[in-house]
């Protein structure tokens, strides 16, 4: 039968044929990705789990989050990182080598892979036709431990891209159109998988920018075909042995398509606070801006910042704006060195960053009070800039090199003629900053005072009283529940610390009153914990009490992540009891253990002893084994246990 690139990938990488009762498939995981931000909880998971070596083909940790060092603790996490990386065999890739995203497309990505990442943009690398896949770190442990990741059964829709983009209009528009069109949560449960003769002309750094922020559209995965541009880019990057071609058989079948015709596309914008809050950068031209930020694992790829360095040579920064870019890897950073275009940037009066996240999560160039930011990260949730009331634009590298030099937010094409910037024949190899595993993994893990250990979860009860602790509304990010800003990120690995952050950009009160009741019950509306894959985001209420959120849904990484940390998440069975829901609210849940081990989907729930709603429970049998487990982490220990008995 014809097989779309999806089937493909899965036919050879799932661990038990698929029947159409399955909600969830378990796949064979190749490779994974950790970042120091996620990694140090991912790695204290890990060994706990206590497998003496990583079993996958490879794993990488990556430091590029958290580099600040204003103090000992990212230093710390650093090391932690690497001594676990040598002890266990898995590849380190120092602070300076680069956004993990990026470097991973440069140096690890394999055509027809599977990979895992404990970063919610992991699917940056479906531009190299990598079934790559974004989930919490204990999610990625696992898998390290040769555990299958269980799929939630996907709805593989296609989009083709049909003609060519028009000169001044990038990949970060193609994008920016999809979210227009299909919102937040219009990818949840959905991998997309690009099509059409409009791909011909997209690189493979192009196309990476459109599967990375396909996290946005709440997907689980975003993936191009491994053709002529995937074997282009992998014989630059002198990795042409990897590749073989993998594109969709004629008369291949999707549940979905969707066509773009890439000449109609003009310019576009993210308004805040949400990346889907898309309009035509002319319908806001003439804004005034004070900052331009050039970078993330969006768009700091080498074409697009020799993008940027076209636009700006010769040319100076506004007076009126900071301009800040951050190269995504040491190879894009050197390669502008060799060719001179670092100097174009720095003379327009660029302010050069490292090559890591940076501004993207907070760390660094929080804009002035009230400040407009224009940024080409993927990003714009409220309080993430560092400043809570900026207002963060979304937009092309194009559009954010034209604006810095006018000072106003402008449609590139007013420039004048934007020359195309090839993929180079080679990029310039230069592994230094990767650490490689010892053939025999040894050596002591080092932990300064900033690795907290981890504590195991307790058993699910039978029955559970608690107090709604807060209500919020539709679309409430991780970034919410738990902000991450450059005070913040360093104490990752300090689930105490942070708990009295949890909440705080949006409820200064919630560690006062959680701290008050024993347990907590969080109401909230569509799409709850979109956004990153930060499992803190889940760690940190559980520790503070809180054990079930009601929703009316749930983004997918999230909704994994409570599970796992042994939060139970429910979904109204109509949505209108949401308004019966409020704060201080007396809950009584009965049963629990018996209707997860009898697998029964609705689930009452006692209001203040007098009204009673109903709420689904879609979890399935090994999703409901984990929740009695307490999570996922007691759950696989045990799973492991029977299987060396
Ligand atoms: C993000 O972009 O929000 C992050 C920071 O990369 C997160 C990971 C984290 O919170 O550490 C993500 O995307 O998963
Ligand atoms: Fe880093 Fe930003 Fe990309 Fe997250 S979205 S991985 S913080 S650059």
């Amino acid at each position: 039968m014809a097989q779309n690139v999806v089937e493909k990938i899965l036919s050879t990488h799932l661990l038990k044929s698929v029947n159409s009762n399955d909600v969830e498939v378990p796949l064979k995981i190749d490779y994974t990705l950790t970042q120091d931000s996620t990694g140090t909880l991912a790695y204290l998971q890990w060994e706990a789990l206590g497998v003496p070596r990583v079993k996958t083909k490879l794993s990488v940790s990556f430091i590029d989050h958290n580099t600040l060092q204003t103090g000992f603790e990212n230093a710390d996490d650093h090391r932690y990182l690497q001594t676990v990386a040598q002890k266990y065999g898995i590849y380190f890739s120092k602070a300076g080598n680069g956004i993990c995203h990026q470097v991973f497309l440069e140096r690890f990505a394999v055509p027809g892979g599977t990979l895992l990442g404990s970063d919610s943009h992991t699917p940056t690398a479906g531009a190299l036709c990598m079934l790559a896949i974004g989930a919490g770190g204990l999610n990625v442990a696992v898998s390290m431990a040769g555990e299958p990741y269980y799929l939630k059964k996907p709805r593989i829709c296609n989009i083709k891209l049909t003609g060519s983009l028009t000169p001044g209009v990038s990949a970060k528009d193609i994008i920016l159109e999809i979210l227009r069109r299909l919102t937040v949560k219009g990818g949840v449960g959905k991998i997309f998988e690009y099509s059409g003769d409009g791909i011909l002309g997209l690189s493979v750094p192009q196309r990476a920018t459109i599967t990375n922020m396909g996290a946005e559209l709440g997907a689980t995965t975003s993936i191009f075909p491994s053709d002529r541009e995937a074997k282009r880019f992998l014989r630059a990057q002198g990795r042409e042995n990897v590749w073989q071609e993998i594109i969709a058989d004629e008369g291949a079948r999707y549940d979905e398509e969707i066509v773009i015709e890439l000449d109609k596309l003009e310019p576009l914008v993210a308004k805040p606070h949400s990346p889907d809050n898309v309009v035509a950068v002319k319908e806001l031209e003439g804004m005034p801006i004070n900052q331009v930020i050039i970078g993330s694992c969006t768009n700091s790829s080498y074409q697009d910042l020799m993008q940027v360095a076209n636009i700006l040579r010769g040319k100076a920064g506004h007076p009126d704006v900071s301009l800040a870019v951050a190269p995504g890897s040491k190879q894009v950073l050197s390669m502008l060195a060799k060719n001179g275009s670092l100097f174009d940037l720095v003379n327009a009066g660029a302010r050069i960053l490292e090559s890591t996240c940076g501004p993207c999560i907070g760390m660094g160039q929080a804009p002035q009070t009230g400040g407009i930011s224009l940024r080409t990260n993927n990003r714009n949730f409220y309080g993430r800039s560092g400043t809570l009331d900026s207002k963060v634009y979304l937009v092309s590298p194009e559009t954010a090199a034209v604006s810095a030099i006018k000072g106003v937010l402008t449609d590139p094409r007013k420039l004048g003629e934007i020359i195309k910037v090839e993929l180079p024949e080679k990029f310039i190899v230069n592994d230094s900053l990767l650490v490689l595993p010892e053939k025999t993994p040894e050596g002591e893990v080092v932990r300064g005072p900033n690795i907290v250990p981890i504590s195991l979860p307790e058993k699910m009860e039978e029955e559970i009283w608690a107090d709604v602790v807060l209500k919020v509304a539709d679309n409430i990010t991780t970034d919410d529940i738990m902000p991450s800003t450059a005070k913040l990120l360093p104490y990752r690995s300090n689930i105490p610390y942070l708990a009295k952050y949890c909440f705080s950009s949006l409820d200064q009160d919630f560690y006062n009153r959680i701290t008050n009741v024993e347990n907590g019950i969080i109401v909230a509306g569509e799409n709850y914990g979109q956004g990153s894959s930060r499992e803190h985001a889940a760690l940190v209420p559980r520790f503070l009490g809180v054990r079930m959120v009601i929703a009316k849904s749930f983004a997918r990484i999230h909704f994994d992540n409570l599970i796992n940390m042994g939060i139970i998440p429910l979904v109204f069975e109509d949505n209108q009891d949401y308004e019966k829901l409020r704060q201080g609210d007396k809950i009584k849940i009965s049963g629990i253990r018996e209707n997860l081990t009898n697998q029964v989907k609705q689930w009452s729930i006692d209001i203040n002893s007098k009204d009673t709603i109903r709420v689904r429970a879609d979890f399935t049998c090994r999703q409901s084994m984990i929740l009695l487990a307490g999570g996922l982490l007691n759950y696989t220990k045990k799973v492991q246990e029977e299987k060396n008995a």
